[in-house]
């Protein structure tokens, strides 16, 4: 059998962190969120294309693109308003897997319906990348590409299932990933299907 590119060094992935009752209590918490902070549709960078995937955020700061670029901000693109703080749930969880790094400053929520996808990228817009990147999958199952630290270097896919946490950290905090796509009906979490994915990140050196 053909061997496996190695995952990056820094990367973890802990399968069904959160059990099923606790999957839905965060779906709870993260739908209260999305009230007061709704998903909104982002737009590329110059072309102004519409991502597939809609996106809210909680914390101080959220990730946001649109024609002028990728950045973060304290307020939502569409009402203006602060973000929401983020969870304590969320927070107990990044203390659990990352007791050392400065708390999380941004919580990005990105929705999937079943033709969402997220192309390769690096998560690199924060000023620092002392802190790892850690991500809670809740829903459908995803099918979620990683490589290394440029563009070219190979890759592996796997998949995210619903209470999945994926921790970017070390080398790893650099590394191309992206979701090809969604594997429908996978899950009986969300009524309607799809997938949300909840990002952590220190945005500012502490
Ligand atoms: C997703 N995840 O799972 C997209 N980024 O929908 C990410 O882009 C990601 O899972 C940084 C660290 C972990 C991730
Ligand atoms: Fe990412």
């Amino acid at each position: 059998m053909a061997k496996s590119t190695p995952f990056p060094s820094g990367f973890q992935f802990l399968a069904e962190h959160f059990d099923r009752v606790q999957q839905e209590n965060l779906l709870d918490i993260i739908r209260d969120v999305l009230g007061s902070a709704p998903l909104y549709r982002p737009e590329m960078p110059r072309t102004g294309k519409p991502f597939s995937v809609r996106m809210s955020n909680c914390g101080a700061l959220g990730w946001v693109s649109d024609k002028d670029g990728y950045r973060y901000q304290p307020t939502h693109p569409v009402t203006g308003n602060p973000w929401p703080p983020i969870p304590e749930i969320l927070l107990s969880l990044w203390q659990e897997l990352s007791p050392d790094a400065a708390l999380p400053e941004a919580c990005l929520i990105n929705f999937y319906n079943e033709d969402a996808r997220m192309g390769l990228h690096q998560d690199r817009d924060e000023e620092t990348f002392d802190a790892p990147v850690i991500s809670v999958s809740l829903g459908d199952t995803a099918v979620f590409r990683i490589g290394g630290v440029e563009r070219k270097s190979p890759t592996r896919s796997m998949k995210l299932q619903s209470g999945d946490v994926v921790v970017l950290g070390g080398e790893a905090r650099l590394a191309f990933h992206g979701i090809d796509r969604l594997v429908p009906n996978t899950s009986t979490l969300m009524r309607q299907g799809g997938r949300v994915n909840l990002t952590l990140r220190r945005v500012t050196k502490p």
